[in-house]
């Protein structure tokens, strides 16, 4: 069995990171090992007074035990880090377990529609960056990338600018990198994946929902890392993270204002094990 390890905090309330990474990678046959970087009593996203356990110092603690037992995972998928130290602590997991033909996936979990989230300072983006530099793909939002490459947020942009935005983010260190909430028109939105290897880029569409959900960037990240460990092509998971994180939005819809905190994916799980079988065969 494929074997994924995910790094990335536990909001008790509001299905996002660690709650929405284990049960979809898990529905994808794929086990998911966790490593809880802080436990927050919600998310930081329309919250107000939230709790934060900080569990930096465990990080190190739960890699030595683990290189005892000499775990292997076939990807390191990290997502929200909650402080300086977790990126360093997560940077130092990361040397100890790549090994070869470990895909290292970071998710740049910072912020969204020009702004950073509450509690990141404005150094945490170039740190954030030095992570990504050691990674074999990162999936940023437009904001994320722009807060990294230190360049302004755009809302409107073209296929140029996204391009652009792609190289010079794999020009900081990481092989592939996808920028995800693409939208060039009012009807559709997807993600493009830029590959500096052979220097092409991939792009998917599906249609474009205006209406914004917590955590859709984290059922983007976990189905795409699920994906491509199940098989080992990232345009097949690239397509069906956007088609899953599309069909989540569709689903809250209904309950935009009652939901807004996050998505139904519990009620399109057998959607994403269809997914998984329609590319199977
Ligand atoms: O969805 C990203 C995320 C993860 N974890 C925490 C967050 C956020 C976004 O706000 O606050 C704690």
């Amino acid at each position: 069995m494929k074997k994924v390890v995910t790094i990335q905090d536990i909001s008790c309330f509001g299905k996002c990171s660690i709650t929405v990474a284990l049960p979809l990678i898990s529905a994808m046959g794929i086990e998911c090992a966790i490593i809880p970087t802080s436990v927050l009593s919600t998310h930081t996203g329309g919250f107000e007074g939230f709790t934060f356990r900080d569990l930096s110092e465990d990080i190190p603690k739960i890699k030595e035990h683990w290189k005892k037992y000499a775990l292997s995972f076939d990807a390191i998928y990290t997502g929200y880090l909650g402080s300086h130290s977790q990126i360093d602590y997560v940077i130092d997991f990361i040397k100890d377990f790549k090994k070869d033909g470990t895909v290292v996936f970071v998710d740049p979990a910072m912020g969204d529609k020009g702004k950073l989230y509450t509690g990141f300072d404005d150094a945490f983006p170039a740190h954030m960056a030095k992570l990504c530099a050691s990674a074999d793909i990162i999936v940023p939002n437009l904001t994320e990338a722009a807060f990294m490459l230190g360049r302004e947020y755009k809302e409107h942009y073209d296929e140029q600018y996204v391009h652009d935005t792609l190289k010079a983010l794999c020009k900081m260190g990481a092989k592939k990198a996808v920028l995800t909430g693409i939208s060039y028109d009012k009807t559709t939105q997807g993600a493009v994946l830029y590959n500096s290897e052979d220097d092409s880029f991939y792009s998917y569409f599906n249609e474009h929902i205006p209406v914004s959900f917590h955590g859709t960037g984290d059922t983007f990240a976990s189905v795409f890392i699920g994906a491509l460990t199940h098989f080992g092509d990232e345009k097949k998971a690239l397509e069906m993270a956007v088609d899953f994180t599309v069909e989540c939005i569709r689903s809250t819809l209904p309950e935009k204002e009652s939901h807004s905190y996050g998505t139904k994916f519990e009620e399109r799980i057998s959607y994403l094990i269809d997914l998984i079988k329609k590319y199977e065969e």
